[in-house]
């Protein structure tokens, strides 16, 4: 027996294990919490969902399922995050996601089943693409939420009962691992949260370890890089950090629900003519149009904001402007997140930015913004600045894509 311990380790040592994944899958980023937990280093394969490498020959020769996760480990292919998860766990128990007491085994296990049979693959790709068949596009969007929802009311009423600093008690558990990434698909088809006070919790503490930070979807290796500078209208696009960005004709073809989805009625930052012209059009729909005398028999043309009803004369840079909240000497964190940068939001980033910035306010307009205005005189941020508001705000609203910070030209 003593050998073969020893021999196991000692093959565990020698052979590298490498993950199989994408870095927007959500049950590859299960496994990787749990290798991080368990303190296993691995490789990082990517297949690209997106441009669907993970349907080509090559890869169906390593998972007929044509799904990911997959990890090699041990000389061997495991395939599905749960068979992997529970492997990981009876491989390595030295620290343990499953409590060693049996009732309570099992209510980890429920949990983990629920997420994992019952929420995930109803709002997963193949789904989605069989309802917009059947039912039309808006169906998609809705189906995933009601369904989210339904898991989640379930989900809620458990843990409210079970939880302490974790789903279950004080320790981390798999319930913990399933349950961040199900968040984050929750974040991603707009499904209204308040209802869910436990769950929201839970992942605010969890996201506080630095493990679970460094897990998440734009900390990946196949994350997109942030793009180069450009002018976009009359501001500077100083960041961008956008998975949406190079690959705009890919994902708008893509109904992967495990990909980003691309916000068709929000202006999409770019540097292309044709992408500002869309952006002016998109602006000028939030504006009613009209027509003032302004004496001398002359006629002005107005617009007014839909949202906060300010009045303007019709002019398309000022008004994408406005809506943007390009303003000089300001600088602008700029989120093209589903839902409004809710309140704790607002609250948790002055928090972690005390003395740094002035105010932080949450305008009233449809284009999601959290704009940060600077103290003192200084007009810029630092590159570094910057970065870490980016993340900042990235990892407070969730949300892995679409987070820039803007700057007026003026500035
Ligand atoms: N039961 C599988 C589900 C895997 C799964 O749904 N993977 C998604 C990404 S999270 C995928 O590969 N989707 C691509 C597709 O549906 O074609 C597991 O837990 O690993």
């Amino acid at each position: 027996m003593a050998d073969t311990g020893k021999a196991d380790k000692e093959k565990a040592e020698c052979g590298k294990v490498v993950l199989h994944t994408y870095c927007h899958s959500s049950c590859g980023w299960r496994v990787r919490l749990a290798l991080g937990l368990k303190g296993i280093p691995y490789e990082y394969k990517s297949w690209n969902l997106l441009t669907r490498e993970h349907l080509s020959e090559e890869f169906k020769k390593i998972s007929p399922l044509q799904l990911v996760p997959v990890l090699e480990i041990d000389g061997d292919v495991l395939v599905d995050s749960i068979a992997i998860l529970e492997y990981l766990e009876e491989r390595y128990p030295e620290k343990p996601l499953l409590p060693s007491d049996l009732k309570k085994r099992a209510a980890v296990r429920t949990v983990v089943n629920m997420i994992a049979s019952s929420i995930q693959p109803i709002q997963n790709a193949r789904v989605l693409q069989g309802i917009e068949k059947l039912a039309g596009p808006d169906a998609r969007l809705e189906w995933a939420q009601e369904y989210i929802t339904r898991g989640f009311t379930a989900l809620e009423s458990m843990l409210e009962k079970t939880s302490g600093k974790y789903c279950f008690g004080d320790e981390i558990t798999l319930a913990d691992v399933l349950l961040i990434p199900q968040m984050n698909n929750a974040n991603r088809f707009k499904v209204d949260l308040s209802p869910f006070p436990t769950l929201v919790r839970l992942r605010d503490t969890l996201y506080e370890l630095e493990l679970v930070q460094e897990s998440t979807v734009e900390k990946q290796p196949d994350f997109p890089k942030p793009t180069d500078s450009g002018v976009v209208d009359n501001r500077i696009v100083v960041h961008r950090a956008s998975a949406t960005g190079d690959h705009e004709e890919i994902v708008s073809q893509s109904e992967d629900d495990d990909c980003q989805e691309t916000q068709p009625n929000e202006p999409q930052s770019g540097t292309s003519h044709s992408s500002r012209t869309e952006h002016t059009k998109e602006a000028k729909k939030h504006f009613d149009r009209y027509v003032v005398e302004s004496g001398d028999n002359k006629h002005k043309e107005m617009a007014r904001c839909k949202y906060c009803h300010r009045e303007f004369v019709y002019n398309s840079t000022r008004m994408s402007q406005h809506l943007l909240g390009a303003k000089d000497s300001r600088n602008y964190v700029q989120t093209k997140a589903c839902g409004a940068a809710p309140a704790h939001v607002v609250e948790n980033l002055r928090r972690l930015t005390p003395g740094k910035l002035s105010s932080i306010r949450r305008p009233p307009h449809k284009y999601q913004r959290v704009a940060v205005d600077e103290t003192a005189q200084r007009s810029n941020f630092s590159r570094q600045e910057r970065e870490e508001i980016v993340r900042l705000v990235q990892l407070q609203l969730r949300q892995e894509q679409s987070v820039e910070v803007l700057q007026s030209k003026s500035a």
